[in-house]
C-alpha cells in the first residue's frame, strides 16, 4: 500500500497551507512504512477541520461527533481487536468536549492511536477560542483575551499514567512520520499530539512561530522512559502568548514510553493476563439481578 493508495478523488477543503495537509502526509507515509494494508486499521475520526480528512481518506472507518471520536474507537478496539484503531481529534473536539473521553481513555489504556490536530483554535467554525488556546490571546470569542490557562494535553495524559505521549509539528514531515510509526506500533492508549499551525485563524502560533521554537528531544539526552521527568518536562515547557524563541523552547518526539507488560483495557477484557483480576464464573442475567434488588 502506497500513501498514494489512502487518498480518495474528493479535492481537500483546507486552507492553503493549513498543518492538516503535513499531518495526513505523514500519516499515509507512516501507515506504508509499516506495510499496512487497508484491511489492518480503521480510523475515526471527530467534527472540525481535521474531521473533513474523512472525506479525503479512502479507509475503512466512521466520521462520528464532535468530542465524540474515542467512544466509538474504544467499541472497535475492543470488539475487532485484529485493527489497528486511529483516532483523529481537534483540540476543541478532543479536549474540549470530548475532554472526559479522552482522559477515561487514558486511564483504561485502551488499545488505540490517537493524534490530536491542535491548533490551538476552532478552526471549522472560524476561530473561537479552544481549551488549548494560549492565555490573552483575543480570539472571536474571547475579544478581552483567554482568561484561562490552557489545558496541558501532555501533562494531563501523563497524569493519568498514560503508556505512550509524544508531540509532533506539521511542519516536520519526516520527524512527524517516525513519531506515528512509533505510535502504531505501540500496544495500549498511545497519544500524539501535533502542532497544527491553522493558518487562517491562529495568526500567533504559526509555521514561523513553531519553527523558531521546537527542538527534538531524541537529539539530546533525553530519557523517555521517566514518567516523572516527562510531567515536568510539560509543565515547564507550557508555552504562552508573549514568549520569545529564547524564553520559550518547544520539545518535539516521544515524552514517555512505558515499559513492556502494562494491561490494556483490551487484555484486562480477555481476563487471566491481569494479576487480581478475576472474571465472573457465568454471565448472569440482568433480570436476575434486578430481581434480586427488589
Ligand atoms: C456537539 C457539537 N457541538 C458543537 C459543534 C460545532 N462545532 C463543530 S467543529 C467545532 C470546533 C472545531 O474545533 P476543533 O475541534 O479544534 O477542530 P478544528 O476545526 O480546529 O480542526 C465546533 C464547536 C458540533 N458540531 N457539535
Ligand atoms: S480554518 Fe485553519 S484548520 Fe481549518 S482548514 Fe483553514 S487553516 Fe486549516
Ligand atoms: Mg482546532
Amino acid at each position: 500500500m502506497e500513501p498514494k493508495d489512502l487518498t480518495t478523488r474528493n479535492k481537500p477543503t483546507w486552507c492553503p497551507g493549513c498543518g492538516n495537509y503535513g499531518m495526513y502526509e505523514a500519516l499515509k507515509r507512516a501507515l506504508s512504512d509499516l506495510g499496512y494494508s487497508k484491511e489492518e486499521f480503521a480510523m475515526v475520526w471527530g467534527i472540525g477541520c481535521h474531521g473533513n480528512g474523512a472525506d479525503f481518506w479512502d479507509v475503512q472507518g466512521m466520521h462520528s461527533l464532535h468530542g465524540r471520536a474515542l467512544p466509538p474507537a474504544t467499541a472497535l478496539s475492543l470488539t475487532r481487536p485484529d485493527l489497528k484503531v486511529i483516532v483523529e481529534m481537534g483540540d476543541g473536539d478532543g479536549y474540549g468536549i470530548g475532554l472526559s473521553h479522552f482522559v477515561h481513555s487514558v486511564r483504561r489504556n485502551i488499545n488505540i492511536t490517537a493524534i490530536a490536530h491542535n491548533n490551538q483554535i476552532y478552526g471549522l467554525t472560524v476561530g473561537q477560542a479552544s481549551p488549548t488556546t494560549d492565555q490573552f490571546m483575543r480570539t472571536v470569542s474571547t475579544p478581552g483575551g483567554v482568561l484561562e490557562q490552557p489545558v496541558n494535553p501532555i501533562g494531563l495524559a501523563l497524569a493519568e499514567q498514560a503508556t505512550f505521549v509524544a508531540r509532533g509539528f506539521a511542519g516536520d514531515i519526516p520527524h512527524l512520520t517516525e513519531l506515528y510509526k512509533q505510535a502504531l506500533q505501540h500496544e495500549g492508549f498511545a497519544l500524539v499530539d501535533v502542532f497544527q499551525p491553522c493558518v487562517t485563524f491562529n495568526k500567533v502560533n504559526t509555521f514561523k512561530w513553531f519553527r523558531e521554537r521546537v527542538y527534538k528531544l531524541e537529539e539530546t539526552d533525553w530519557d523517555p522512559s521517566d514518567a516523572n521527568a516527562a510531567f515536568e518536562l510539560a509543565r515547564s515547557t507550557f508555552h504562552s502568548l508573549t514568549c520569545t524563541p529564547d524564553e520559550c523552547r518547544v520539545p518535539i518526539g516521544v515524552y514517555y514510553r512505558a515499559g513492556e507488560g502494562v494491561p490494556t483495557y483490551n487484555s484486562a477484557v480477555e481476563a487471566a493476563s491481569v494479576p487480581g483480576y478475576k472474571r465472573a464464573e457465568e454471565p448472569r442475567d440482568i433480570a436476575d439481578v434486578v430481581r434480586g434488588l427488589i
